[in-house]
């Protein structure tokens, strides 16, 4: 495997310093993804109430071949925040099928899930071969250049969500920055619908999300050596409608001072305040058609699902 020094990332301890010293209180959503968390996500995607995964799978199944086709013969298959690589396998499959060169880069933070994505796909898609890259998209996205051939980028699961618009716009550019002409990516985004729908995918009947959400201040407790009771706050979910997002929030339930020893800092919570923890914007085709002109992008075809909750993009450089 390709690992990657992260000079410029931030640490850990820092993020949490920042955010809990901002008004209102923040914790970015990317630190939810330790071992537990990660965990939790996978849990996540299994729920009644979590369409997101099993629409975009089913997006995948149904229009496979034809994305194989709308791409072209022997691309690299590179993609970013892979995973376990669960849903890849398909499309995968369509580019072997097609009796094209199958060669696939899965790129995540986790060399664990990488390890498993790599033992999944060498037996559910023998033709493949996988090459799995650790890297942290803080560090950029230099080793799109490192690759051989014409690149196919994969960014799925409506990933891009967590990003505000500006910052969506300006990953998507840097990775347009290392490709070239003839390359093209796959972007998958979760669409605007009813809250009715929204709001219980965001805040489950089994209370897996509110463990989800709950678990950033375990994973504080555990890595910097801090008091947060659990049982003092509540999950909270909400529509934005203005911003078109979903929002994780940490709702304090009761007045009281957290202590995080390893950076000897004491942080107040009033009775009900708020900690940001999550956003999740949903798209129309025309909002994902503007960001990727934005990055550089041209979109170049949408596939979705009968209910058009999800969306599958191919956009060209
Ligand atoms: C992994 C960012 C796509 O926003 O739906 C799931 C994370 N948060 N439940 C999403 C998440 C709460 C998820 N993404």
């Amino acid at each position: 495997m390709i690992a990657r020094e992260l000079i410029s990332t931030p640490s850990f301890a820092a993020e949490v310093e920042q955010g809990l010293t901002s008004d209102p209180k923040t914790l970015p959503s990317k630190l939810f993804y330790d071992a537990a968390g990660s965990a939790l996500f996978e849990k996540i995607t299994e729920l009644p109430e979590y369409y997101l995964t099993r629409t975009e799978l089913g997006i995948l199944q149904r229009h496979a071949s034809a994305m194989a086709q709308a791409v072209g013969p022997d691309s690299t298959i590179v993609e970013l925040g892979a995973g376990t690589a669960a849903k890849t396998c398909t499309l995968l499959r369509a580019f072997a099928n097609r009796q094209m060169r199958v060669l696939y880069f899965p790129v995540d933070i986790s060399w664990a899930a990488l390890a498993e994505a790599r033992e999944r796909v060498s037996q559910k898609v023998p033709q493949a071969h996988v090459r799995p890259v650790v890297a942290d998209f803080s560090g950029g996205f230099g080793f799109l250049r490192d690759l051989p051939g014409r690149k196919l980028v994969l960014y799925l699961g409506s990933s891009i969500g967590n990003f505000e618009t500006p910052a969506a716009v300006a990953l998507l550019r840097s990775v347009r920055n290392e490709l070239s002409a003839g390359d093209s990516l796959l972007l998958g985004t979760d669409l605007a619908k009813d809250p009715s729908i929204l709001l219980p995918a965001y805040d489950d009947a089994q209370g897996v999300t509110a463990e989800f959400n709950k678990n950033i201040l375990r994973r504080i407790n555990h890595d910097l050596d801090a008091d947060f009771d659990l049982d003092c706050f509540r999950h909270v979910a909400r529509w934005n409608a203005a911003q078109s997002r979903m929002e994780m929030h940490l709702e304090s339930l009761e007045p009281q001072t957290v202590h995080l020893r390893s950076l000897n800092l004491r942080v107040k919570l009033a009775s009900r305040e708020l900690t940001h923890t999550e956003n999740s914007y949903k798209y129309t085709l025309a909002s994902v058609r503007e960001m990727l002109k934005a990055s550089g992008f041209s979109l170049q075809k949408s596939w979705l699902d009968r209910r058009k909750w999800f969306a599958v993009h191919l956009a060209q450089v």
